[in-house]
């Protein structure tokens, strides 16, 4: 058998994209709320952005999602019946402090995510939760410019103590940031970073990203605290990059490249700030400035286990014509003419996969866990009300084939897998309901019409035999 024993299969979510009631319990605003739809959605916001004016009819997709607020019993008794063992899952820091600098937390916000937790734990699902998918309060980001401000790192310790405490014996694995390195791609969205003109943006960003750095190892610190058996990952947006060509250029940036985003992970797993990123920051005029302490935080307080997403391998080159075409992807990467691609044009690459396993493992030589992977497919109910989902099937499963290459193969050390979407929900890059990755269809449109009605796919009896087999029958 290749995967462990006790493989951790589930699937995925994050708080803004599913859960709807936005302003229920006392509820604050968060950045991922408020962000554009369009081009600007995922890029450089400055400060003069409308988004500031906010009126109701503009809050998306928290406003409602799929209402997972409301049907979190039914669709969790879903994911028991998949046969999960798992579910990742975020908290909405504002549901937990509505502004985000208050001292005494919002008891309901507490009381929603422990009924979510008891309910996982009824089926023996064990919740992975994510401190903060993306989202930042947005009093955070208007009075303190977000995590540009150090006191963010105050206000993010204190949640941690209080989610740590409360859920202890109820959640035992953490991810501090999902995705850590987008905060260089999609600034506001993945970090509600935004910019004045005079910004230098760069430094704005790493210096955002020290103290995202300093505010995980702490998390790491406090959970292993309050409860030695708590374990903290963090979650790199993975994915290897190839040389366009073999000549030597491509490949020294396509390795330059990798380790844009191994950065932090080299951080929060070695403990250490890498000798490529001090000279990097070094050239770019960078300055990040720390206090004292900080550096002994991050080395003594590094991860349990890595996580990661991977949709695509991606693919560097130096060659300007090609890079033009890259404009508007969130990672730059050029087309791969070896690969085909969803109807959401994102390139599907399974090999890819066995070889970031290899990639990151050979890095830090911890355990891995995928706690994203999936297909946006827009599906297409039969007359009978039925997705038949064979495209998202056979993605899936040659994903699961390359996992287990890595594992039986090469000797990976792989702790779980959590598809993303695991219940269709709002995508986070189009802001659209119709890009779906789920084994449940929920009956709602872009234009919010439909009955949030539940129903499995024919994913979802494939699934299911896949966990029942550890994997072994796909
Ligand atoms: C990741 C995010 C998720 C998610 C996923 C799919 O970057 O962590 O929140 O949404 O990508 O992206 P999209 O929703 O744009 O299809």
């Amino acid at each position: 058998m290749a995967f462990r024993k006790d493989f951790l299969w589930g699937g995925a979510t994050a708080a803004n994209q599913c859960e709807g009631g936005y302003n229920l319990d006392g509820r604050g605003l968060a950045n991922v709320d408020l962000a554009p739809l369009g081009e600007k959605r995922m890029g450089v916001i400055t400060g003069q952005d409308k988004m500031f004016e906010f009126v109701d009819g503009e809050i998306y997709p928290a406003k409602e999602a799929i209402d997972m607020y409301h049907h979190y019993e039914e669709d969790i008794s879903l994911f028991a019946e998949m046969g999960f063992k798992t579910y990742r899952m975020s908290i909405a820091w504002s549901r937990i402090f509505p502004r985000g600098d208050e001292s005494e937390p919002n008891e309901a916000g507490l009381e929603f995510y422990e009924k979510i937790f008891k309910e996982c734990k009824k089926y023996g699902i064990e919740p992975l939760v994510t401190i903060t998918h993306f989202d930042c309060p947005m009093y955070l980001v208007e009075k303190y410019g977000a995590w540009r401000s150090r006191e963010l790192v105050g206000f993010y310790e204190n949640l941690c103590n209080v989610i740590f405490n409360r859920y202890k014996g109820l959640v035992k694995y953490w991810l501090t940031f999902n995705e850590i390195n987008m905060i260089l791609h999609a600034p506001f969205m993945g970090a509600g970073l935004y910019f004045a003109p005079e910004d230098n943006q760069d430094q704005v960003k790493y210096q955002a990203a020290h103290h995202e750095l300093v505010a995980s190892a702490i998390a790491t610190k406090i959970a292993h605290e309050v409860d030695p058996e708590m374990k903290v990952g963090c979650m790199l947006a993975a994915g290897a990059y190839y040389p366009y060509s073999p000549k030597p250029e491509d490949v020294f940036e396509s390795r330059q490249k990798d380790r844009e985003s191994y950065f932090f992970i080299d951080v929060q797993s070695r403990g250490e700030y890498p000798a490529y990123a001090l000279k990097e920051l070094e050239r770019k005029g960078i300055e990040i400035k720390m206090e004292d302490g900080d550096l002994e935080l991050l080395r003594e307080n590094t991860v349990d286990f890595v996580s990661f997403s991977y949709y695509s391998s991606r693919v560097a080159t130096t060659d300007e014509e090609l890079l033009a075409k890259t404009e508007g992807n969130i990672f730059a990467s050029v087309a791969n003419p070896y690969l085909k691609a969803s109807e959401w044009g994102w390139q599907i690459d399974p090999m890819g996969l066995r070889i970031t396993l290899n990639d990151i493992y050979d890095r830090y030589q911890k355990p891995l866990f995928i706690v994203e992977n999936g297909l946006g497919a827009k599906d297409t109910p039969n007359e009978n009300g039925y997705v038949v989902d064979d495209y998202r099937i056979d993605y899936l499963s040659q994903h699961i084939q390359a996992m287990k290459d890595a594992v039986e193969l090469d000797g990976v050390d792989l702790m779980g897998y959590t598809t993303w979407g695991c219940i269709d929900l709002v995508s986070a890059g189009t802001g659209q309901m119709s890009k779906r990755y789920g084994f449940i269809y929920v009956d709602k449109d872009d234009e919010g019409n439909g009955t949030l009605k539940r129903s499995k796919k024919k994913s979802f009896d494939w699934y299911k035999k896949v966990i029942a087999t550890n994997g072994e029958d796909l």
